[in-house]
């Protein structure tokens, strides 16, 4: 028999994404460098559908029908290239090559035009949800050709996670947007973890809670707007004992974040795109402050105040910082989605955004039903330019205000580190305000260097005579 569809890389994810095309009922060659992964898959998983073990690539190649699908699943960066030279002299003129890795998304547009010219349609495709998401459904985001999506979109499709029967999978758009915005919902999964953090830091310092009782509070955050993955998790990770030491396991596991990446190429394209994705940015660089510990072990003996007083925090507060959380979590995701959009711009993808937060509802880390009212707010009559002009966003902002800046104002006072949430605020702030200070910026700049302003009054450009008379010439 002939394979559909083929699967080279059976590391945890390439192993569980053909386990679950072939649980679907599709024949799949599998293929693996180092043989061993080959067999282990097919003697442990054999029995759960049709496999063609292959030992060579040219044997691999010649068990799929034409044109070929062939999903690349190995290490990010030049094991993907070294794989790419292997199979494409192997490869004909229609055939498709699908690498599911953490692509840079950079690397995938080179990648497919230089296999465009070979006739290979390339396709970039993000994949999420982990080792669990590949066997049981992740979400898929596919970029590359049109035509490349008629053939491989049913497959894909298939193994895809569902919400109401939709699966979380579509096509997003040529070359490396599959990867973009793969990339992006890295980016948006550090932001949320982050506020997620925060709001326990200030719940555990602010009301004394216990892990076990901050659980308590995550599982009830859960049934309301808040209904998370990631709010599921941080239950689960509270509730958990250390069984050595019989303490919580949060308080066990050191304190240093550590990152794979792609939280850090989401902030750096987005200052190349010019777009002011504040919350993934300072989510990450809040990582990066925790794995500091020459920082913060000279640091640690700096004046700030002490502790929470008694009696000045009650119940009230735990609301106050989960209306907080939520106005964060949609800054936060309205930046994600205004790097998309600029991303789009910029490479001519036409990437539909209301398409992406339906496929981003199930299978994914930040699978939430808060994706849903994205997509109602993009699939309006009137789609906002951010979300956080969308109506449903309006209403929750105004809202939650009161409350957020109360939140935001006790950390500062008690000295418990927000950095998600301040800055999540100082950009609501900053994009509702009549005027800000970039006039007097605009005035430093034209001192010092003579970079010239703009008025509000007319049309040009000025520049005042700083050291001669102080008059303005321009217009
Ligand atoms: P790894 O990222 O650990 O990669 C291991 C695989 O790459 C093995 O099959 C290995 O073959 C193969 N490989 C390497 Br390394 N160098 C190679 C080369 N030069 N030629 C051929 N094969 C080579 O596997 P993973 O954790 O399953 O992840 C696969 C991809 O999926 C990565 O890009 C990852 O970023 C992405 N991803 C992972 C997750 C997750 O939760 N783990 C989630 C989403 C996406 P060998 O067996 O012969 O050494």
């Amino acid at each position: 028999t002939q394979a559909q569809i083929g699967v080279t890389g059976l590391a945890v994810m390439g192993a569980n994404l053909a386990r679950n095309l072939a649980r679907h009922g599709h024949t799949v060659a599998v293929h693996n460098r180092s043989q061993s992964r080959t067999k282990t898959l097919v003697e442990e998983h054999g029995h759960e559908g049709s496999f063609v073990a292959c030992e060579t690539p040219e044997e691999f190649v010649a068990a799929l029908e034409r044109p070929r699908r062939v999903i690349v699943m190995v290490k990010a960066g030049a094991p993907t290239d070294a794989v790419i030279e292997e199979f494409a002299p192997l490869l004909e003129p229609g055939d498709m090559l699908v690498d599911g890795g953490n692509a840079h998304f950079l690397d995938t547009r080179r990648r497919e035009a230089a296999l465009r010219e070979r006739g290979i349609h390339f396709v970039g495709a993000g994949v999420s949800g982990g080792e669990e998401g590949a066997l049981l459904g992740p979400s898929i985001m596919p970029g590359g050709s049109k035509e490349s999506y008629e053939a491989l979109g049913p497959l894909l499709e298939d193994i895809a996670a569902k919400v109401d029967g939709v699966p979380c999978c579509t096509h997003i758009g040529p070359d490396g947007a599959g990867h973009f915005v793969k990339m992006v919902h890295n980016g948006i999964e550090y932001a949320d973890m982050q506020l997620i953090a925060e709001a326990y830091d200030l719940l555990r310092q602010g009301l004394g809670l216990s892990p076990s009782q901050l659980a308590d509070v995550f599982d009830e955050w859960n049934r309301g707007e808040l209904s998370s993955y990631l709010i599921e998790i941080t239950a689960e990770v509270l509730r958990q004992v250390d069984a050595s030491t019989g303490k919580p396991l949060v308080d066990v596991i050191a304190d240093r974040a550590e990152q794979k990446g792609t939280g850090r190429w989401t902030v750096q394209i987005a200052l190349d795109l010019g777009v002011p994705v504040s919350g993934i940015a300072e989510a990450v660089f809040a990582r990066s402050v925790s794995g500091h510990a020459d920082l913060r072990e000279a640091a640690r003996g700096l004046p700030g105040p002490s502790g929470v007083p008694a009696g000045v925090l009650d119940e009230s507060f735990v609301e106050d910082v989960r209306r907080a959380l939520y106005a964060s979590k949609i800054i936060a995701y309205a930046q994600g989605f205004d790097q998309i959009r600029a991303g789009s711009a910029e490479y001519g993808w036409e990437v539909d955004p209301g398409a992406l937060a339906t496929i981003w509802r199930g299978g994914c880390i930040i699978r939430a039903v808060f994706l849903d009212r994205i997509r109602e707010a993009y699939e309006s009559e009137t789609p906002p330019v951010t979300l956080l002009t969308a109506p449903l966003f309006v209403e929750a902002l105004g809202l939650a205000q009161d409350s957020w800046r109360r939140v935001v104002a006790r950390a500062a006072e008690f000295g418990i580190p927000a950095p998600g949430f301040s800055t999540a605020l100082a950009y609501y702030d900053s994009l509702r305000a009549e005027r800000l200070p970039a006039a007097l910026i605009q005035g430093q700049r034209d001192f010092f260097g003579a970079h010239t302003y703009q008025r509000t009054d007319r049309e040009g450009s000025f520049h005042t005579l700083w050291s001669g008379d102080r008059s303005e010439i321009g217009g």
